[in-house]
């Protein structure tokens, strides 16, 4: 039996659901409330010493990082509809995709995530709560040093040093998706791979933040593909059906609410974009 830890607000967990979903998979699905903490119950950490989710089980053999998580079912899951192309070069374009999540993507989307809306969902847990959730995320999370950075995106919002960065890296991977989807309907290629299952949570987490439709209004070909991937019938069943409606709210009402100040960092990128000084 396939088993997922998982949580609603995770682009991770979101990711692997999309696999799960698009192969048609049936899985047991165990709730961690990441924004309460559950992810640092002693019993989870045995599974998942990062703290962090998804976990993938199967038939108890334990499975961890999402990236590893969706390609290890393709594998062991292979069915009709293999999601890693056969042609060698589309299938080093997907990986490049997955890299590119895992190493940029992914860290900067937790910056924005946290400093955009995370923090003030935090923030109502109250003082002590607050100091016991950021006091357990363990030295090895989503990065080296992502106990730091947890406490200072939630105390100091858009105001971090990291902003910019996560800002800059987003607008990056924009820019290289308008390239490629102007020229491919999918990521590596010519259907439906592990690179577009990775991106599409990514690409939500900017929507649900009420920021997508703004910050790529001259990325016409991103947003296409983006409208693609929701009418996939995958999609309200991997993504939309596991955010509670209360989470989604804070996301879409703290995201609008910060957008003045994304859009004043990113107009600042796109300037040294521009002049070449990144
Ligand atoms: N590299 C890991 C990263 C997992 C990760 O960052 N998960 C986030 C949610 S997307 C998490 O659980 N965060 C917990 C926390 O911030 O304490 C993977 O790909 O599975």
């Amino acid at each position: 039996m396939l088993e997922l830890y998982h949580h609603g607000s995770s682009v991770c967990a979101a990711k692997v659901r999309v696999v799960l979903e698009e192969k048609g998979l049936e899985y047991k699905k165990h709730y961690i409330d990441i924004l309460k903490g559950e992810q640092f119950n002693p019993e989870y950490l045995k599974i998942n010493p990062k703290g962090v989710v998804p976990t993938l089980v199967d038939d108890g053999k334990i499975v961890t990082e999402s990236t590893v998580c969706c390609e290890y079912l393709d594998w062991t899951h292979p069915g009709d509809k293999p999601l890693t192309p056969s042609d060698p070069l589309q299938r080093a374009d997907m990986l490049r995709w997955t890299k590119l999540i895992d190493e940029e993507l992914h860290p900067a989307c937790g910056t924005i995530t946290f400093t955009c809306s995370h923090r003030y969902t935090v923030l109502r847990m109250g003082k002590e709560k607050v100091e016991t959730f950021l006091e357990s995320t363990p030295r090895l999370s989503l990065v080296s040093d992502w106990k730091e950075r947890k406490r200072r995106y939630v105390e100091l919002g858009l105001d971090d040093k990291d902003a910019r960065k996560a800002i800059m890296v987003h607008e990056m991977v924009f820019d290289k998706m308008e390239a490629v989807l102007s020229e491919n309907s999918f990521l590596a290629g010519d259907s439906f791979s592990l690179a577009d299952a990775g991106m599409i949570p990514y690409l939500n987490r900017i929507y649900m933040l009420s920021m997508l439709d703004k910050w790529c209004e001259e990325k016409p070909h991103v947003l296409s593909w983006f409208e693609k991937m929701r009418e996939r019938p995958t999609f309200n069943s991997a993504i939309d059906s596991h955010l509670p409606e209360s989470l989604a709210a804070d996301l879409r009402t703290n995201g609008a609410k910060s957008w003045p100040k994304v859009q004043e960092i990113l107009l600042g990128v796109r300037e040294e974009m521009k002049v070449g000084v990144v």
